[in-house]
């Protein structure tokens, strides 16, 4: 069979030649005398036309046909304009390369009224509809943008353990393993190991990869395994100059979605505003003050979703940084300032998508910070002992890939930027 054009994205210059294409049988419709066959494949769709008289061994095997089925057809491309692409394929040869079994375990064409479970749990099969596709395809500009910023700014790729034997934000959080007789845990974040690489004289570096978080609550904005785009970075004055890189690499990915992504926005029927740098800055303070008027807060509480959303609903901007957290809010490694934290969160429409911090590079004040909040100092030897031998000034953040795209993409459950969600109750498929 010919392989020259295995794609359904055919141009007007395949037309009246031979071609071939390969896909899943969406919809089959026999009336007697012609058939039609609507083929999807990753790039759109295309519909086989079979007249039986002209080649009844193919309409044969077409009537045997069950949806979803794959198979690959030759034959003429033709230009007809009452197709939707604009042409019809007229095969002479069709190849059924996998027979699908009825009934389906759910739809795929547009209207699909089934539940978000039984979408996860036929996730394979969810995940052949354009509107899933859509955001994996914006997923992955997404990452190959903020790779490409990041790299084009000085960025080295490195990727840190795993496997750990210290937690970073809180013990209560982290899945506990058995390593070879030895307790050990997942990371949660990388931040001792992107912390330890500012003492090898790689200023900069950033990791996209997995973490995880044993955390109880079961929300649409919470997965117990996801995945962020980190990043370190050394002889900074202080997180102003972290928050500068955040900003213009939320831009720069906005930018390469637009450019790159019009069709898939489109699908999913949102529209991406490219927004103004710097970001607006709201102190914690000012935070604290809107919400004092409006619901039982307190200065040095945590922003909760709902505090979150009436902060966001205050300053209504699209993108905003939230800065200079009380000291206690913030973990034991961010730089204090009197009472306050050098630290920030990045938040998107209401929502904390990224949050960094300039860090403590002293090995005396660190020590005495992690004693300060009853760390057991031990635990964090072979992290400390990056900081007797020369750290220089630094800080960093963490942008959640998953709550980036929820909340530009206004998606409504994190779940639906991931390919195969772990929360609390799924741990399969
Ligand atoms: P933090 O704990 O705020 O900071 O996490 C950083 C970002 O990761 C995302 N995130 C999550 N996404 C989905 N499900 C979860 N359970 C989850 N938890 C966190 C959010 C969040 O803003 N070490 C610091 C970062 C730093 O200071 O560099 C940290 O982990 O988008």
């Amino acid at each position: 069979m010919l392989r020259s054009h295995y794609s359904t994205d055919v141009g007007e210059e395949e037309f009246g030649k031979k071609i071939a294409i390969a896909g899943w049988v969406e919809d089959i419709r026999n009336l007697g005398g012609i058939a039609f066959i609507l083929l999807r494949d990753r790039k759109g769709k295309a519909q086989i036309t079979c007249i039986k008289k002209e080649i009844p061994e193919i309409f044969e095997k077409i009537t045997s046909l069950s949806r979803e089925s794959v198979i690959s057809a030759e034959g003429l491309c033709q230009k007809n304009e009452k197709v939707r692409n604009g042409w019809e394929l007229l095969p002479e040869k069709m190849e059924i390369l996998s027979q699908a079994e009825t009934p389906l375990p759910m739809g795929i064409a547009d209207k699909v009224n089934v539940d978000f479970d039984t979408r996860l749990d036929n996730r394979f099969i969810d995940l052949r509809r354009e509107k899933v596709q859509a955001i994996f395809k914006i997923r992955h500009t997404f990452i190959e943008g903020a790779s490409e910023f990041l790299s084009s700014n000085g960025f080295l790729q490195v990727h840190t353990p795993k496997i750990t034997v210290s937690s970073p934000e809180g013990g209560t959080e982290v899945f506990k393993i058995n390593y070879f007789g030895r307790d050990a845990y997942l990371v949660q974040s990388p931040q001792l190991y992107k912390q330890i690489m500012m003492a090898t004289g790689m200023d900069r570096v950033y990791e996209i990869a997995w973490y995880f978080r044993a955390e109880e609550h079961d929300t649409s904005r919470h997965l117990n395994e996801s995945t962020a785009i980190d990043l370190e970075m050394a002889f900074i004055d202080s997180e102003e100059d972290v928050m500068k890189i955040g900003e213009k690499l939320v831009k720069s990915v906005l930018e390469k979605i637009v450019e790159e992504n019009e069709k898939e926005m489109k699908i999913l029927d949102v529209n991406l505003d490219i927004p103004q740098l710097p970001f607006t800055r709201v102190t914690y303070d000012e935070v604290a003050e809107m919400l004092e008027k409006k619901v039982d807060f307190k200065w040095g509480d945590d922003l909760g979703t709902d505090e979150e959303k009436i902060v966001g609903n205050e300053v209504n901007e699209q993108f905003y940084f939230i800065t200079r957290f009380p000291l206690k809010t913030k973990p034991f490694y961010a730089m204090p300032d009197g009472d306050y934290a050098r630290a920030f969160d990045l938040a998107c429409k209401g929502t904390e998508i990224s949050s960094g911090a300039q860090r403590i590079h002293d090995y005396n004040m660190l020590v005495g910070r992690m004693k300060e909040l009853g760390m057991n100092v031990e635990n964090f030897d072979e992290y400390l002992k990056a900081f007797r031998y020369g750290m220089p000034p630094h800080g960093g953040f963490g942008l959640g890939i998953e709550r980036f795209l929820m909340e530009v993409l206004e998606l409504g459950n994190i779940r639906e930027c991931i390919l195969f969600p772990r929360d609390k109750k799924r741990i399969s498929p």
